[in-house]
């Protein structure tokens, strides 16, 4: 039985809904600080706060389950509005869940960290699994924070922890909360609804990228491999597809000739984004656990739009 805390946000949404179909609804508990207000029938959701440790370990110990999928955090941009906040969250509710696991004896656990961890002196272009870490956001200094501890609870307790450096995911069923990379979503709603999209980061701006199905089904392979594969227990490394808001604006374009980008230069998530790689190394990945991403730039677009445009 699987229990996902943080279940209603942008990957906690979609993995529950992987999970559910890989293991069943009954056995796949969704959890998070309020019940989403379009919770189907028959699907089990519990309120939870992460901080609360007591409320927490009477939710474990309610339903045994033998893996937890942590994705309650508080994103870049949001964080440097709540730096406090956001340190609280992310690290107190890491470590509730760590505590946790090891005294209720719950093995495997999945934490996902991003490339947040990396900062201005970081290695720019092909940014490896290992390299000068020196985040500069709030939420970058606790992903790197809680690699560490992750590590630490694997080497000095033994629980199977795994994580994966998400770069920006893109996604068309959930739309993300409080990030630098939700340009990357949002023009997509914009575009569609407008016609036309003004973006908050600047025209060569290249970040980081994975599509939400990549992201999904990369997470449940590296669940899924052999403990003895897994070479890395801080936090892999993964790369999708990298992009500048211009080259995305004209793979736009292709399918809505009409779209018009334009650009704003004032917004505090600049500074963010430019702290952070262009693109990522995700060798030791590909190498452990045949991590492969799927989607280009092209094929990413093209299945956006399609989707929007019949589901939303
Ligand atoms: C954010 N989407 O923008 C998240 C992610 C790499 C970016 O961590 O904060």
């Amino acid at each position: 039985r699987i229990i996902i805390i943080g279940a209603n946000g942008q990957i906690g949404s979609e993995l529950a809904m992987a999970l559910r179909q890989k293991f069943g609804d009954e056995n796949v508990i969704t959890s998070d600080i309020r019940k989403p207000d379009d919770l189907k029938e028959g699907l089990i959701f519990e309120s939870i706060n992460v901080l609360d440790k007591d409320a927490l370990r009477s939710l474990l110990i309610k339903y045994e389950p033998t893996q937890i999928y942590l994705l309650a955090a508080m994103l870049s941009a949001t964080g440097e509005q709540y730096p406090q906040k956001a340190w609280d969250l992310n690290m107190n509710g890491l470590l509730n869940v760590l505590d946790l696991a090891l005294d209720l004896g719950i093995k495997k656990i999945f934490w996902p960290s991003s490339i947040a961890v990396f900062g201005p002196h970081s290695p720019k272009v092909n940014t490896g699994q290992y390299c000068i870490m020196d985040p500069s956001s709030i939420y970058g200094i606790s992903k790197l924070a809680g690699e560490r501890l992750c590590e630490y609870y694997h080497n000095k307790y033994g629980l199977d922890i795994r994580s994966i450096r998400y770069p920006g995911i893109i996604s068309w069923k959930t739309s993300p909360g409080g990030g630098t990379t939700d340009y990357a979503v949002h023009i997509f709603f914009e575009a569609l609804k407008h016609g036309k999209y003004a973006s908050f980061l600047s025209a060569e701006t290249e970040l980081p990228m994975l599509y939400m199905e990549d992201a999904v089904r990369g997470t449940i392979e590296l669940m899924d491999a052999p403990a003895e594969k897994i070479t890395i227990r801080s936090s892999y490394n993964i790369a999708g597809i990298s992009f500048t808001p211009a080259q995305i604006a004209e793979e736009i374009k292709k399918i809505l000739p009409n779209f018009e980008m334009s650009y704003v230069d004032d917004d505090p998530r600049q500074a963010i984004a430019n702290s952070w790689p262009a693109s990522i190394d995700d060798s030791y990945a590909r190498n452990d656990w045949g991590w492969q991403p799927t989607y280009d730039l092209e094929g990413m677009t093209k299945n956006m739009i399609e989707n929007l445009k019949t589901h939303v």
